[in-house]
């Protein structure tokens, strides 16, 4: 008990520890006895009042009450008396400013008396911000109910919010929208897609915040709206707050307003080629209707999905290197070029097509993107195939040409070279060809010469290289092959031949024999065409020889040869 409370009266809180408590609460603490009359106060109450313990003492809780609250203090005391009592109410301090209070009062006893105990609350900062928080809630709700744009919140089930203007978008009602959820109002075409988008946007997963597409109102009506969707963690759980903005009135407007638009549009739509357009997400912001037929895709599906999404996946860098070059905001030579590349078919199968873009600008020649054509080729590439075809294989036998062989054989020569493999050659030539054509028909040669490179072809190895050298004359490589099996394959070949009979129309069957000229790489050949040469010389000596046989020249015969012309040399 301290000296300076003067009005305590005895027997009250007794011991200087309870008055040490009650002093350094924070709280008030004021003892009224049933009058109203206040028996003993607390530091934080001398504080709040700004009165002195003594001069409180003089007063009547009465006082202390803003004077419209006065009249219920005689019900809130019986109360306190009764059963306590918590409230909330203001109260006045010395200067006569006004605080909101709690107030927490009961009755409590000491020697005979009985008087009630209150702790106050100020609670003037948690009041101010229950007040803004409900300003700001009513200025909200006012906002979201009067603006006309869609106003929702779905989570994985349904809606759980919709704002007015939603009824109104969509012709349902209130009721009716809370038990759907958003994908239920799209249209059939981009529902699915809306679907997997907003519950991916549920788990986290980015998503395109924007979309066009189209709402089907209760009453059949399809509108075009624009959607900008969003996730927020509320309360714990994932939802997606979205707005829907009506734009079927202003996208009507504006086509018929653009009547130049209008044409392009015309003729975006009726050729072949698939016109589109993608912002610089490389999402399409529109589609031309050729779409369907190239690629089976109604134009809205593919509406807002990126590019990369019908290109192959083998194509993806190609793709975005070329978008990345197309789309820099540079002169069009540095920019421009075409390029190929494989899409993919609804049904996932691919379709070759070449793609050309150019930057895309709004009417203030802000850049918003590309705008691009792609092309079926198809047709070209079998052609170029085509032409591949014809310009590596003989059409008469199958055999490669010979500018082919050329090729193949001088990188087999570089791989003998390099791994120091064996590489052996035949030269194989019919003989007394002319004979047959003079003798049959010219028909009947060409006959000869397919039939001839069938013969071959059983005979040699799948890894083994037929040409046809020109005429009656046919190469063949044979890679990691030594001169003894060379010329074991070589003598099979010209035994097949001599055996084999040729049938053509008249019903006769016509017999040919081949010469063979066998050369394989020794140390000193460097080049393919020294190969050649030598078995050239080979296959000229079986000529000579005899015909019908298999000759084959090593570097020791050239030696030979080459000491032979030097006599020769000297002697002339
Ligand atoms: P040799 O034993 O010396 O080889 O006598 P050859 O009659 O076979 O003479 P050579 O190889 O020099 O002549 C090849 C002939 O093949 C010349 C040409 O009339 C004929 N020929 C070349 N290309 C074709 C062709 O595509 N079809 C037909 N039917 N004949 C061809
Ligand atoms: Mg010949």
């Amino acid at each position: 008990m301290t000296e300076k409370n003067e009005c305590n009266p005895e027997g009250f809180a007794d011991g200087a520890f309870y008055r040490k408590v009650i002093d350094q609460a924070r709280d008030i603490i004021l003892v009224v006895n049933p009058n109203g009359d206040i028996l003993d106060a607390n530091q934080a109450a001398v504080d709040a009042y700004g009165y002195s313990a003594a001069e409180l003492c003089l007063l009547r809780i009465h006082d202390l009450r803003a004077p419209e609250t006065r009249d219920i203090v005689e019900s809130q005391m019986n109360r306190a008396l009764q059963e306590g009592i918590l409230f909330r109410t203001f109260h006045l301090r010395r200067s006569g400013e006004r605080f909101s209070v709690e107030v927490s009062s009961r009755q409590v006893r000491f020697s005979d008396q009985e008087a009630i105990v209150s702790v106050i609350r100020d609670i003037t900062a948690a009041v101010a911000v229950e007040t803004a928080l409900q300003e700001s809630e009513e200025k909200f709700r006012l906002l979201v109910e009067n603006i006309h744009t869609g106003v929702f919140i779905f989570d994985k089930q349904r809606f759980i919010y919709v704002n007015p203007p939603m009824y109104i978008i969509t012709g349902y009602s209130e009721a009716e929208l809370l038990a759907m959820n958003f994908w239920d109002i799209i249209h059939a075409g981009q529902r699915d897609l809306v679907r997997d988008r907003g519950l991916r946007r549920l788990e986290g997963i980015d998503e395109p915040s924007s979309y066009l597409m189209r709402v089907n109102r209760k009453d059949g009506e399809t509108r075009w709206c624009e959607v900008t969707a969003m996730r927020q963690q509320w309360a714990g759980k994932a939802m997606v707050i979205g707005l829907l903005y009506d734009v079927t009135d202003r996208s009507k407007a504006e086509e018929m307003l653009a009547a130049s638009e209008m044409r392009y549009r015309m003729l975006a739509e009726n050729v072949g080629d698939v016109i589109w357009t993608i912002n610089f997400e490389r999402q399409f912001t529109y589609v031309s209707p050729s779409v369907t037929q190239q690629l089976g895709y109604a134009p809205q599906e593919l509406l807002y999905c990126n590019i990369l999404d019908i290109v192959h996946p083998e194509f993806h860098a190609v793709a975005l290197e070329n978008f990345k070059r197309m789309a820099a905001d540079k002169p069009s030579s540095e920019r421009g070029g075409v390029f190929e590349l494989q899409l993919v078919r609804r049904d996932g199968s691919r379709l070759w097509a070449e793609i050309s873009a150019n930057l895309l600008r709004d009417d203030g020649g802000r850049l918003i993107g590309l705008l691009g054509v792609s092309r079926d080729i198809a047709t070209r590439k079998q052609l170029q195939e085509e032409l591949v075809r014809l310009a590596t294989i003989d059409g008469m036998t199958g055999a490669i040409n010979r500018n082919y062989f050329m090729e193949l054989a001088g990188q087999e020569m570089e791989r003998s070279l390099r791994h120091r493999h064996q590489l052996s050659l035949l030269f194989v030539d019919i003989d007394h060809f002319k004979e047959i054509n003079d003798t049959y028909g010219h028909r009947a040669g060409d006959e000869m010469l397919n039939w001839f490179a069938g013969l071959v072809r059983e005979t040699v190895r799948d890894y083994d290289i037929l040409g046809r050298m020109g005429g009656d004359e046919f190469a063949v490589l044979l890679p990691e092959t030594a001169t003894d099996a060379a010329l074991q394959i070589a003598e099979r070949l010209r035994q097949t031949v001599e055996n084999s009979r040729l049938a053509i129309d008249a019903g006769q069957a016509i017999a040919v024999t081949v010469s063979i000229g066998i050369t394989s790489r020794e140390d000193s050949d460097k080049t393919f065409e020294e190969l050649l040469k030598k078995a050239d010389v080979a296959l000229y000596r079986a000529k000579n020889l005899q015909r019908n046989c298999v000759q084959v020249e090593t570097l020791h015969y050239a030696a030979d040869k080459a000491l032979k012309q030097l006599k020769t040399t000297r002697e002339a």
